[in-house]
């Protein structure tokens, strides 16, 4: 049983014999404006809220299917089997785990902690089983012929705050990435790219890792009401924690109105790197593509991709948390993603601020179950020994067709 819930009635008792024998039990100075934390209760590490195995059978580790039938009646992402464990990871060599963080207070504006379950149950009229069985038009190559991927489930998380949502989600980040999986991380909002970067550096070395950041948005603001994190700041905690060196994060889409001039200037001062939707209106795409390529190869030994859906327009992203007008294609962005993700040294990969909530016409679902499926054939393509920088499938693009007779 829950021992928050069969604790319940004891606690009741005692504060109820505390009150009629002592003064008022107050947690509350009353010149105090907060209420503090509980930092001794013995439950205030989601952790601790285990589900009791033993009513279960024992099995050996490895995979778990989803059903019987070829669309199970469970729902996974992608329809694939899951895996509960670092041992069910190591017994079926698993390639890639994807999981869920459904943290939506750091924007305080709930809807992206639904983000996981919108891309497992797929939308009407696509049914996300199928995808990734069939080759990839663009490269010729079907992720899931290639890689042993699983529905890793979701981390435990506080969902009444942030920062004690932190440790849990680096915890199961790290415990993927400690057995030579790649973690893709589905959030949730994007306080969650703190501890998922922060789990990849506990296993691969601080500032050994390179962070490609794709946001619209700025995300190492200075601390608000006290918060050290939120959805606006996992960058500079990463930077000043000394997770990550400046001038091996590089920020892709930048626009709108944050940051103003001081974050600009925080951001040379840090030597990070950054190419903003003004750089692409001036340079055009496919220069400034190519100029992320070569920074993220330049330097650190691994990379590590933090993907904001709100980079993309809303257009093709409504169902997010703060749109900005202006923003990247599918049709850009796609090609990016799979080369970077056909890269050896990417070793994780996170995906934050789907709100279903917000998503008319399931359009955003729609899109971002597409860019995962982007970045899964890239790792698909590195383990085919397809590495060539923007490869295409010869059978698919027309100045590959043989002259006619
Ligand atoms: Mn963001």
């Amino acid at each position: 049983m829950n021992s928050v819930v069969s604790r319940l009635p004891l606690v009741a008792l005692v504060v109820s014999a505390l009150a009629l024998s002592q003064e008022p039990l107050t947690v509350v100075d009353p010149e105090d404006r907060f209420i503090p934390l509980d930092n001794e209760s013995e439950d205030r590490d989601p952790w601790a809220m285990m589900r009791d195995m033993s009513q279960f059978p024992e099995r050996e580790p490895g995979l778990i299917p989803t059903g019987r039938l070829w669309a199970p009646g469970v729902k996974s992402f992608f329809g694939l089997p899951i895996a509960l464990t670092p041992e069910d990871l190591k017994a079926a060599e698993v390639d890639v785990a994807i999981m869920g963080a459904p943290i939506d207070m750091g924007y305080g504006f709930r809807g992206a902690g639904k983000g996981p379950d919108a891309l497992r149950a797929g939308i009407i009229g696509l049914d996300s089983s199928n995808s990734g069985n069939l080759p990839h038009m663009h490269v010729g190559v079907a992720w899931k012929r290639s890689l042993v991927a699983v529905d890793y489930g979701n981390s435990p998380i506080d969902y009444l705050s942030t920062e004690r949502s932190m440790p849990p989600v680096r915890k199961m980040v790290r415990e993927i990435a400690e057995v030579g999986t790649i973690p893709v991380i589905i959030g949730g909002d994007h306080s969650l790219e703190y501890p998922n970067v922060a789990a990849i550096t506990d296993v691969y070395g601080k500032e050994n890792v390179g962070v490609i950041h794709f946001d619209a948005h700025f995300d190492a603001g200075t601390p608000e009401g006290g918060h050290l994190i939120s959805h606006g700041q996992p960058i500079r905690r990463l930077v000043e924690d000394g997770h990550i060196a400046g001038k091996n994060y590089i920020q892709v889409g930048l626009r709108g109105y944050w940051p103003g001039e001081e974050g600009f200037e925080w951001m040379r001062e840090h030597e990070l790197r950054y190419h903003t939707m003004a750089e692409i209106e001036r340079d055009g795409w496919d220069v400034v593509m190519d100029r992320v390529m070569n920074e993220a190869l330049d330097g650190p030994e691994y990379l590590y991709i933090s993907f904001d859906i709100d980079v993309l327009d809303p257009a093709f992203m409504p169902g997010t948390g703060t749109p900005e007008s202006g923003g990247l294609l599918p049709r850009e962005v796609f090609p990016l993603l799979r080369n970077l993700c056909s890269e050896n040294k990417m070793v994780g990969f996170d995906v934050v601020e789907l709100n279903p909530l917000v998503d008319p016409g399931y359009t955003t679902v729609l899109n971002t179950h597409r860019l995962l499926q982007e970045c899964l054939t890239g790792i698909a393509m590195r383990k085919e020994g397809i590495t060539e920088r923007g490869y295409h499938n010869p059978l698919t693009v027309e100045d590959d067709r043989p002259d006619p007779e």
